[in-house]
């Protein structure tokens, strides 16, 4: 296993940062813009910076952990039209607070990760496409912005050189499905934010039909690092195909919630430790280890994981976000699928039937199992819906709205078989 006391690495992304350093001046005295800088005065081609990239197995940090370098090198070389880069800052899910405090505390790590990362595409136009729910974050992107393009760093003719990038910011309307890549297309051209099928993926049909290569916040913003300290080191942060570090926003039943950014592999229970342990010194019960569209994981078999996407996944479950929910044995389970089913029924988008009605059946029958009304059956019936949308609708979230509630059934399934037949809960709290 992994330690992270015994690695002496510091935190890259959020590091020191406290609200009053997120400027270009700060910013250039840690080091930033210089891996851009280098970049450009050594004339590195496209391949060598997107053979960098993949080099650093850095995996994207929005849910899905696809790698970053090869989603890149899927972007077409000699085409003739306009190509696009997106930035995915449309954090919404449940769990998820980091991408917010990147954005507040190092907005320009994402302006610098996504010039790069144009530069090695070939593309000269961008967006930042932020969640419409967050205001000062979005004033605090364009005041980078801004910054950037007086100093030089982007816009016409960057550094003197013949590159030039244009990045604008672009504020969403607050719809969780505008977090999905290809909804997120679709809002950013003004239309109703609905996933549209895939293939095609948006590296060959993206905005307004052209080739586009959409990342999350914290994959561009770790990009800079990667030119930092090299490829290979970043990668020796982490384990091997999850290299460098990723930050984990944990919440629930801790002591200290809060963003916590350490090396891709670390144990769990480390991370724990980090966050003050189980409130209240309780026993910890379960773990949402990537934000609530993830299954659940028991809390004796995560305090044996490290946090890491292969090993998450080994554990059963997904790093997703990287949004760690902790629940303690006062939690009860029944109730926070409740909580989750409700989410996914209010944020379906509609357009596939087995999600529109699938999404609010389930919502229903959970919601008459924690109110003492459920029926021996229903607990076959959940699993037979949530079989019947996974894998049947446009998007993803179809697939967040049954996983949940197969593992938690599966898990905790004497806690729901005791809520039906005893019309309250098993949880003593709860009674
Ligand atoms: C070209 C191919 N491109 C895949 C690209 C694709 C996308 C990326 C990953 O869902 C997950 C979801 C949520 N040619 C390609 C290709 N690509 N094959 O690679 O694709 P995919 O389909 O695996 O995932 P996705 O649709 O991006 C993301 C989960 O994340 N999630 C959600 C988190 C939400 C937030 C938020 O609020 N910001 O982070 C959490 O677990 O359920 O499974 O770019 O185009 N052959
Ligand atoms: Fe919309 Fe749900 Fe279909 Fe996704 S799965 S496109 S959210 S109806």
């Amino acid at each position: 296993m992994t330690s992270l006391h015994n690695r002496h690495i510091k935190p890259l992304i959020l590091a020191g940062l406290t609200g009053d350093n997120w400027g270009l001046e700060e910013y250039v005295k840690r080091g930033g813009y210089a891996s851009l800088k280098r970049i450009l005065s050594e004339g590195m081609t496209s391949e060598q910076v997107i053979a960098e990239v993949k080099a650093s197995t850095l995996r994207g940090r929005g849910g899905a952990g696809f790698p970053s370098g090869l989603k890149w090198s899927f972007m077409p070389k000699n085409y003739a039209g306009q190509k696009y880069l997106v930035c995915n800052s449309d954090e919404g899910e449940p769990g998820t607070f980091k991408d917010r405090d990147i954005l507040r505390y190092n907005p320009h790590a994402v302006i610098e990760g996504m010039t790069i990362a144009a530069y090695a595409m070939g593309v000269s136009v961008g967006y930042n496409y932020i969640h419409g729910e967050i205001f000062a974050e979005y004033d605090r992107f364009e005041e980078a912005l801004e910054q950037a393009r007086a100093a030089g760093f982007l816009g016409d003719r960057i550094l003197g050189t013949d590159y030039s990038f244009q990045l604008h910011a672009f504020h969403g309307f607050g719809a969780y499905i505008c977090g999905e890549e290809t909804a997120l297309l679709e809002s950013l051209e003004g239309k109703k934010g609905q996933p549209r099928f895939k293939p095609p993926f948006p590296a060959s049909y993206g905005l307004y039909g052209k080739p586009t290569t959409i990342n999350n916040t914290e994959t561009f913003a770790a990009v800079p690092f990667i030119f930092q300290v090299g490829a290979e080191a970043y990668a020796a942060l982490g384990k091997p195909n999850n290299g460098g570090t990723k930050i984990f926003s944990v919440s629930g039943d801790v002591e200290r919630p809060g963003n916590y950014e350490i090396p891709l592999g670390t144990p769990f229970a480390e991370l724990l430790k980090l966050a003050g342990g189980v409130r209240g010194g309780k026993k910890l019960k379960a773990v949402i280890p990537g934000g609530s569209s993830v299954p659940v994981v028991k809390g004796d078999l995560m305090m044996a994981t490290d946090m890491d996407y292969d090993s998450v996944a080994k554990a059963g479950s997904m790093l997703g976000s990287g949004a760690v929910i902790v629940m303690d044995e006062t939690r009860c389970m029944v109730k926070a699928l409740l909580r989750l089913s409700y989410f996914y029924f209010e944020e379906s988008c509609g357009q596939c039937t087995p999600c529109r009605e699938g999404t609010g059946w389930l919502y229903r029958m959970v919601h008459r199992i924690e109110n003492g009304q459920g029926r021996p059956e229903d607990l076959d019936m959940l699993n037979s819906i949530a079989d019947n949308i996974q894998g049947r609708t446009i998007c993803a979230l179809g697939d967040a709205a049954a996983m949940p509630v197969r593992a938690m059934i599966q898990q905790f399934r004497e806690e729901f078989e005791y809520h039906i037949e005893h019309k309250h809960c098993l949880v003593p709290a709860y009674i």
